[in-house]
């Protein structure tokens, strides 16, 4: 049966939902989440932004695939992180958006999972382990400095990982590190 995972592993949060390494605190909460685990995820209104499939649990309605609007991602809870982004903007930026594991537990992804392939508008695609979201807090950011994100500007959907505040490996971390994304595969 295809039942929520991972958790726990390294994401030991703080009682105000932040995650802190040595007395550091990684990520501030915004908003809670207003989706819960288990919950249906409601059918997208406005412009479908992320899709997720593979394999998936029965939140994704049976068809195993899941659309999201913006609204219905924001509300898996929002959270905002400061971040070295040399990658793209060569600055440190307050990047808002919601954990990967949120995304991860909402749609119920499968214990069995491994591996998520994600792919770019611009046709880049990585291949993310499912480890990293319950290891490292990985954001898919929705706003950079308080501001929506264009397609010609990284956006809509940027994943974040936590450069300055973890040492992270270049080498392995900034690949992963896509934007303009828009789909996701749990393999
Ligand atoms: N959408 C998208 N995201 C992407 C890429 C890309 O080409 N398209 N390149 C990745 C790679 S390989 C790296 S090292 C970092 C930085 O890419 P850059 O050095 O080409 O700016 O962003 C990653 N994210
Ligand atoms: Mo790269």
């Amino acid at each position: 049966m295809a039942t929520a995972l991972l958790l726990t592993a390294g994401l030991a949060g703080c009682a105000n939902g932040s995650l802190a390494v040595t007395g550091q605190i990684l990520y501030r909460t915004i908003s809670d989440p207003a989706i819960a685990p288990g919950d249906v995820i409601p059918r997208p209104q406005g412009d479908v932004v992320l899709t997720i499939s593979g394999r998936l649990g029965p939140a994704a309605g049976g068809d195993g695939v899941l659309e999201l609007d913006m609204a219905t991602l924001e509300a898996l809870g929002l959270v905002e992180m400061q971040v070295d982004d040399q990658i793209a903007e060569g600055r440190t930026v307050v990047f808002q958006g919601v954990l990967l594991l949120r995304l991860l537990e909402a749609a119920q992804v499968e214990a069995g999972a491994r591996v998520l392939t994600m792919t770019a508008l611009n046709d880049y695609a990585v291949e993310i382990p499912v480890a990293d979201a319950a290891s490292y807090p990985v954001l898919i950011a929705t706003r950079a400095d308080g501001e929506r994100m264009s397609v010609e500007h990284y956006g809509p959907l940027r994943i974040i990982y936590p450069f300055g505040l973890l040492p992270l490996s270049r080498a392995t971390f900034e690949p992963r590190s896509i934007w303009q994304l828009y789909l996701i595969r749990a393999g």
